[in-house]
């Protein structure tokens, strides 16, 4: 489809569907290249009047068509490739349709694909008008009876969503499955699948004492690496019914693990489809980052049986009701999994580095969204291809959107606002306004004179805001003014709509104060406006919470006789940029005793991102420039710091992201930047040598393997410091490299090594080490693609490498996992080598769009995202970006998805 045949659908255009569709019954019969669908539709119209009937579809063909049993003739329908209209319907009728499917020639996984020897399908947001022609829309909600059949030798398995209600044999070696679903649901939510597997299952208790079967479906011979998967899965249950007394409502839940995935997993009632990556976890193969990402993708499907499935959204533009809740959700869970069990101090740490991790995630995907071409509110106004806006504004953006919620109401407030949003639409397709009405409800009820009105314009206004903070000290009162000042530029679509006028947005601004020495110090406004906040406060952080609802205001606090440090956004209390001047000084207090743990990460940061910049300037003119004492000093301070936990002393000590640093800098010199941020390690790896060795020896987690957040944390700070020493070029640490990797009993050990041998390495060892990786897990697609993943960024790889790993016999474009771990990761992680002068890195993306686009347009899609800040980069190669983009948007046949994208990137 080109850009032409793609119109922009807007929220503001959204009409109700006319009929009720009380209820679907389809009936597959299953075959690799001839699958035929019948679906039998029950329709009653809502009004009096007639209405047409209008039903979406994608590529598919229709075979018959029936109405109350009657053949219906070509003339008594119109029908277009996206359309199927019957005129002037009402009352009740019953609709029949036929089509037939080729799904091993479906090569987008959407709809119904084949995948090794399964068949499989992926609805969300509009794969089922792949299958059927069908009101392919989330508010159309119905009862669903599903009948599968297939060849039972080699399909013994036929799985869709809710409950089986028979199993019977066919005549010709087939056989045949009828599910049953009690709960009303939308089609993108509608799964099936066909293959045989490995099950383990286990029957748990709800808090309501009913046994639930939990199964997990993986390929023949993986059921050793799903322990973890339903282990998790577990862990999710008892969590949502004890924060939010969620429970299970199906008998049983399945999830099964699919190599040939678009993403990473997707929510289908009672049969949750995933990405084999983010099911398949053991010691041996999988990482410490893996476990942890298997539980939390295993949470975030769970929990959204009901934000998402219960009470789905009305319309795509929506879709943050769903995802913003669902990660905040899966957020905290991991953060509850991370603290339980420890004392009051060491679950801090460990929050906040759950808090350090979704933090950089949102500041390294989301903030340049929110600045670039594609800039949109969470809930966006329109769209072209729905497939482009499950985005990290969408989820990230949303989740802390969602948790400003919280912190505004606390926790107590905010789940007495869920129960409430339940209570109001369980069973229903609502909007982002209905959720926020019944959180408003509650908030309003403990705070008469406030409403939520400012703050819903986070869901209508894009742009990451700025505040701009003062601090006045006056000595002779002893006072401290605090004020702040918000602006917000004019991001995306904001800049063409002539009448847009941004208004200030309700920020939730968490704020501490300490003496010079780095003591807390007890905050007692002269108003007291600003509250407590409703959270732990295990080291007397003194934490207040500034409500900042106007452009600008100021807070002052009394009883402060010397000019303190202010310790601003702890724990991030909202998606701001903050602007203050801090001496390096004022961040070397703050980066050493910030009671808050995020604070005190955030300051380090600040000082590593001062002297990476610092660097890069000195580094462009040809200079050289030392690391200033004060950061050395910070960083060997808070290395030797043994009152820390592991995992956070690691954040800590990690220096900022490229991809952050980016963000600092007008226009983005990569490469240079790359340079600098390296010199920094290496000269970091040098300076405190003797004290990252120890922590190299002291880090140790010998015996059985457990991916516990305190041994993933000790084995993060280990390979943390086996990377400094190896980027200073360290003989000892390189020898301990080599042996680490032949020695390592888990896959994060080995990886650690692998690594830093490729990145830091440069004698044979080096390729040595990787052909050893690959014979040893040749058979293993999800570690080969870690290899691929690593030889993609490694600090000295270019082109010629990455196309010399595309020829080999292991690569493959068609599958997504593959596809990301090469290209992707070149393009996305190795700026050096991507944006090389030469242009080969752009003109790889050009190639790689445009193969990956005849293939997998959604996959495509996610690709050409690459090039959305390319108007922030140096002349040079700005030029070069934007001839690559004009040759992707020339290109005949493209598909509507990246055709979005890069007509928005060369809009601007
Ligand atoms: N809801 C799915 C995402 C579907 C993406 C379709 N392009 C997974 C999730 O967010 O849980
Ligand atoms: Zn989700």
């Amino acid at each position: 489809m080109t850009e032409e045949n793609s119109p922009t659908v807007y929220r503001s255009d959204y009409q109700p569907y006319p009929f009720t569709l009380d209820a679907v019954a389809l009936n597959v019969e299953l075959d690799e290249n001839r699958t035929v669908v019948t679906s039998t539709l029950s329709f009653t119209a809502k009004n009096a009047a007639p209405a047409d009937l209008v039903l979406n579809a994608e590529d598919i063909s229709l075979d018959a068509l029936h109405l109350d049993g009657q053949p219906l003739g070509a003339d008594a329908y119109e029908l277009t490739p996206d359309l199927l209209v019957i005129a002037q319907l009402s009352g009740s009728f019953e609709l029949r349709v036929q089509t037939t499917l080729d799904p091993a020639a479906n090569s987008l996984f959407m709809g119904l694909y084949k995948s090794g020897s399964g068949f499989f399908t992926q609805c969300e947001a509009e794969g089922f008008r792949r299958i059927t022609y069908f009101p392919d829309r989330p508010d159309v909600m119905s009862i669903y009876t599903v009948t599968l059949s297939a060849d039972k030798e080699k399909y013994p398995y036929l799985l869709s969503n809710g409950n089986l209600v028979s199993s019977t044999d066919l005549p010709d070696g087939r056989h045949q499955a009828v599910w049953h679903d009690p709960f009303h649901k939308p089609s993108y939510l509608f799964a099936l699948v066909a293959g045989d597997f490995d099950v383990r299952e286990k029957t748990v208790k709800t808090h309501n004492g009913r046994d639930v079967l939990l199964q997990i479906y993986s390929d023949k011979g993986s059921r050793d690496k799903t322990e973890w998967a339903l282990a998790s899965l577990e862990r999710s249950l008892v969590w949502d019914e004890k924060r939010f007394g969620l429970e299970l409502d199906l008998d049983r839940f399945m999830i099964v693990a699919v190599r040939d995935f678009n993403m990473g997993a997707m929510e289908n009632k009672g049969l949750n489809i995933f990405n084999s990556g983010y099911v398949l976890a053991d010691p041996d193969t999988a990482t410490d980052a893996n476990f942890s990402a298997v539980e939390a993708v295993i949470g975030h499907e769970y929990f959204h049986n009901w934000t998402g499935n219960r009470v789905t959204c009305r319309d795509w533009f929506q879709l943050s009701l769903k995802e913003g809740l669902t990660v905040f959700r899966d957020q905290e869970f991991t953060a509850d999994m991370m603290a339980a069990g420890l004392d009051d101090q060491a679950a801090a740490s460990a929050r906040a580095v759950k808090r350090i991790d979704d933090v950089s995630v949102l500041r390294a995907g989301q903030f340049p969204e929110d600045a670039g071409p594609m800039a949109h509110p969470i809930r966006p106004d329109s769209y072209e291809s729905i497939g482009n806006f499950y985005t990290a504004t969408v989820y990230e953006k949303g989740a802390e959107v969602i948790r400003m919620q919280h912190t505004l109401l606390g926790a107590h407030g905010f789940r007495d606002g869920m129960d409430e949003y339940f209570r109001r639409h369980d069973g229903q397709a609502v909007t982002c306004d209905d959720f926020v009405n019944a959180m408003e409800y509650v908030y309003t009820k403990s705070h008469p004179q406030r409403d939520l009105s400012i703050f819903r314009r986070w869901y209508s206004q894009a742009g990451t805001p700025r505040v701009q903070v003062t601090m006045n000290h006056d000595a002779a009162q002893q006072t401290v003014t605090l004020t702040l000042s918000q602006q917000t530029p004019l991001v995306g679509v904001e800049k063409i709509r002539k009448d847009f006028v941004k208004k200030p947005f309700h920020i939730p601004f968490a704020v501490g104060l300490l003496s010079a020495d780095g003591q807390p110090l007890a905050l007692n406004e002269i108003n007291d406006s600003a509250s407590q906040l409703n959270t732990p406060d295990p080291k007397g952080e003194h934490t207040r919470l500034l409500e900042l609802t106007e452009q600008s205001q100021s807070w002052t606090f009394t009883g402060i006789a010397t000019k303190p440090v202010p310790s601003l956004l702890r724990d991030f209390s909202a998606p701001v940029i903050v602007q203050y001047e801090w001496t390096e000084k004022e961040l070397a207090v703050l980066a050493q005793s910030d009671p808050n743990p995020f604070a005190r990460w955030e300051a380090g940061q600040a000082l590593a991102t001062r002297e990476i910049l610092g660097l890069t300037n000195a580094l462009q003119k040809g200079e050289q420039a030392a690391l200033s004492e004060t950061f050395v000093q910070v960083w060997k301070n808070n290395l030797q710091d043994a009152g820390l936990d592991a995992g956070y002393r690691a954040r800590l000590l990690t220096l900022p992201s490229e991809k952050f640093l980016a963000e600092q800098m007008d226009p983005i010199e990569p490469v240079w930047l790359s340079r600098a941020r390296q010199a920094v390690r290496e000269n970091l790896g040098k300076v405190a040598a003797t004290e990252w060795t120890a922590t190299l020896q002291d880090n140790d987690t010998p015996g059985t393997y457990s991916p516990d957040p305190i041994s993933a944390g000790r084995r993060s700070l280990k390979n943390l410091a086996l990377s400094y020493l190896m980027a200073a070029g360290d003989e000892a640490a390189c020898q301990q490299a080599l042996v680490q990797y032949q020695a390592a009993q888990n896959m994060t050990d080995c990886m650690g090594a692998l690594g830093a041998i490729v990145n830091y390495h440069h004698g044979d060892k080096r390729q040595e080490a990787i052909v050893d990786f690959y014979e040893k897990w040749q058979h293993n697609p999800l570690v080969i693609d870690k290899w691929f993943a690593l030889q993609a960024t490694a600090a000295d790889t270019r082109t010629e490498t990455i196309r010399g790993l595309m020829a080999h016999p292991a690569f493959s474009l068609r599958n997504p996992n593959r596809a990301r771990s090469l290209i992707f990761q070149f393009c996305i992680n190795n700026a050096e080598g991507f944006h090389n002068q030469d242009g080969s890195g752009y003109a790889l993306w050009t190639e790689a769009v445009l193969a990956l686009d005849s293939i997998n347009p959604e996959v495509a899609s996610r690709l050409a995202r690459v090039m959305d800040n390319w108007a922030r980069y140096t002349p040079a190669l700005q030029s070069q970006m934007k001839s690559s983009l004009e040759q992707v948007r020339d290109h005949e046949g493209l598909s509507s998805n990246v055709s979005e994208i890069v007509s928005k990137a060369l809009r601007i």
